[in-house]
């Protein structure tokens, strides 16, 4: 699915500001908020989600519909074009409405959804725009929740994962045009490299007149062209083509555009284009043919105030902070980033391992930390076949939407989930196919593995490339004893390695709850000082592993989570940073040892 974009032939309008605001109380149907002008005084602010944004509780504890609306002018000029709405996310449902009419509805809170305006309202005609949001979470959304309708009548969410259940217009709404002739529809770059030329093969969709012409342009960061094709699908050759490499990221345009017979230029679309290569082989990750190891972090899109409202300031700013540190790459845990963020790792240099919003699909878990009623994860209560089928298709969209990007080199179908409960195999086989189908550059795949699922009793791990693991030695296992920790941790890779002797093994979280300004003599859990030496602990582990291709701690920053984990005071607190971005004294610490690692692994962006 295309990011909208403005071209020579397309218009984009941002709809972006403060929008009338007001919960849907009761029932949508009966409420109909998009029949007129939304009740009350309230505004919110897009994007952000609106959870933090008001002191009404009510507002920060609502369970159900939200309503956001303001008018919208289609331009005069747009005479000879199609025009949609697009909704970047709406959490976790939206309904886009113009005037009186549903125009639109996507399930899926991360990925983004078009709404076409076109015949309903004439250019230079104003309209008012409804978007109407859901949070709920059930046994059939992605992430999967459990919704309770209390005695009183009002609704209770709960859900099993480990961060605040955000919701709302959290990134940005466009108003955009497209040639309705003839438009580019979709397209397709899969980069290649065969000696010192780069080779980028392409498929474009087109949508409309599929008779008319389509020529390809590739451009390089000087926009000076540098290769050219004719037909909607084929290859483009880049002699000397230079290589998007971690740390060094050089991006080529790649421009599709449909042409009419006289050779003018009905439509034009352009995608950053990096050229490399990804492979996994042996228990080698390979970036361009050479060994890659990741440093860097899980992290979340969270802020203060606005929580998972993408933000420009705060995305630079992290950005900054992970070059700062060494970071060569992050996880997108546990859902699909806002596409800036995406399209800024492509022009940073930045290794991304992009997850779906499959998180939670574990109620081991939950029993064991929320005391919720043992109930199978993989059964018609939990996880059934409308589970998978939204799993699948929250797959099916991140792909859609991410495919073209060179950062992402690795795809995750699900963080933590119950891989050693009877049915997960089942349960994932088919995923696994939809995700090697969805992807037509064939990028390995991955899952998270959660502690409890070791090498020995993992019944899913033989199906993906990469061995991902999340432990917690030392905190949750062995809490404060970092002796017996490093000694069971140790044991547990070598199985790993053992059992898969041809996989690469990486690290994808591990970290210790650290209250900022919290030292200790004794190093006790907590500390600043338990923090350095947990971290310590794990590193001399990774590095008696030689299967072990990188290393994401837990958490880039302090990050909200639910009310309802007792366990934690105003969030998870396994940030190096603190949820404002201040460093931790482990900042420094893990500075150090990521420099080295970039250094000694030697690719054009380490820090020399
Ligand atoms: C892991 C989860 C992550 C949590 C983390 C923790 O993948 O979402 O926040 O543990 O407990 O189980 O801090």
């Amino acid at each position: 699915m295309l990011k909208p974009q403005a071209s020579s032939t397309r218009d984009l309008v941002n709809l972006d500001g403060t929008w009338r605001f007001a919960l849907v109380k009761d029932d949508l149907e009966k409420e109909a908020p998009w029949t007129g002008a939304l009740p009350g005084s309230l505004e919110a602010p897009v994007p952000a989600s609106y959870n933090d944004v008001f002191i009404d509780p009510a507002i920060h504890n609502h369970v159900g519909w939200v309503s956001y609306q303001r008018r919208v002018i289609v331009p005069r000029n747009w005479t000879s074009d199609r025009y949609f709405v697009r909704v970047s996310a709406a959490t976790h449902e939206g309904r886009v409405y113009v005037n009186d009419k549903l125009v639109a509805e996507h399930i899926g809170g991360y990925t983004p959804f078009d709404a076409e305006v076109t015949s309903l309202v004439k250019p230079g005609q104003e309209f008012r725009l409804t978007i109407t949001v859901n949070n709920e979470l059930t046994n059939t959304t992605i992430p999967p929740g459990l919704l309770e309708v209390q005695a009183d009548g009002q609704k209770k969410q709960k859900y099993f994962h480990d961060f605040y259940n955000y919701s709302g217009l959290a990134r940005s709404v466009w108003l955009y045009s497209v040639p309705a002739a003839s438009s580019v529809e979709d397209v397709t770059v899969i980069p290649d490299v065969q000696g010192s030329t780069g080779i980028i093969n392409y498929d474009v969709q087109v949508a409309g007149d599929k008779s008319a012409d389509v020529h390809v342009t590739v451009l390089d960061e000087d926009d000076k062209v540098v290769g050219e094709a004719k037909g909607a699908k084929g290859e483009v050759k880049i002699d000397n083509a230079k290589l998007w490499q971690p740390g060094a990221a050089y991006l080529y345009q790649f421009r599709a555009e449909i042409r009419d017979s006289a050779g003018a230029v009905q439509d034009s679309y352009s995608v950053a284009t990096g050229i490399r290569t990804v492979e996994v082989k042996g228990t080698q990750f390979l970036i361009n043919g050479k060994p890659f190891y990741f440093t860097g972090f899980g992290r979340h899109e969270d802020t203060a105030v606005r929580g998972k409202g993408h933000d420009s300031a705060y995305m630079v700013h992290d950005f900054q902070l992970m070059d700062w540190i060494g970071a060569n790459s992050f996880r997108t845990s546990h859902y699909p980033y806002a596409e800036e963020v995406m399209e800024f790792a492509d022009r940073q240099g930045i290794v991304v391992i992009d997850e779906t919003p499959a998180v939670g699909l574990n109620l081991g878990i939950a029993s064991g930390f929320f005391s919720t009623k043992k109930m199978a994860t993989w059964s018609p209560e939990y996880c059934n076949e409308q589970t998978r089928e939204a799993h699948a298709n929250s797959i099916r969209e991140l792909v859609a939407r991410d495919k073209n990007h060179a950062c992402v080199v690795l795809w995750s179908i699900s963080n933590e989930p119950s891989s050693n409960e009877d049915g997960a195999r089942e349960y994932f086989a088919p995923l696994v196919k939809v995700a090697r189908d969805a992807d037509p550059a064939k990028r390995p795949i991955c899952f998270i593995n959660v502690m409890f699922a070791k090498f020995d009793l993992c019944l899913i791990s033989d199906m993906f490339d990469v061995l991902c693991l999340n432990r917690y030695y030392g905190w949750y296992e062995h809490t404060g004893d970092l002796v017996a920790a490093e000694a069971a941790f140790e044991a547990e890779m070598l199985g790993w390695a053992k059992k898969y002797p041809d996989k690469p093994m990486m690290m994808t979280e591990y970290g210790a709850d650290t209250l900022s300004g919290l030292r200790s003599w004794n190093a006790g859990p907590w500390s600043e000082e338990f923090q350095i030496a947990y971290y310590d602990m794990c590193h001399r582990v990774h590095d008696k592993i030689p299967a072990i291709i990188g290393e994401q701690v837990w958490n880039f920053a302090d990050f909200q989570t639910s009310a309802n984990h007792i366990f934690r005071v105003d969030g998870n607190k396994k940030g190096i940073f603190t949820r404002d971005r201040k460093p931790k004294a482990i900042a420094a610490v893990l500075k150090k040892r990521w420099d080295k690692i970039n250094v000694d692994q030697d690719y054009p962006g380490s820090k020399k």
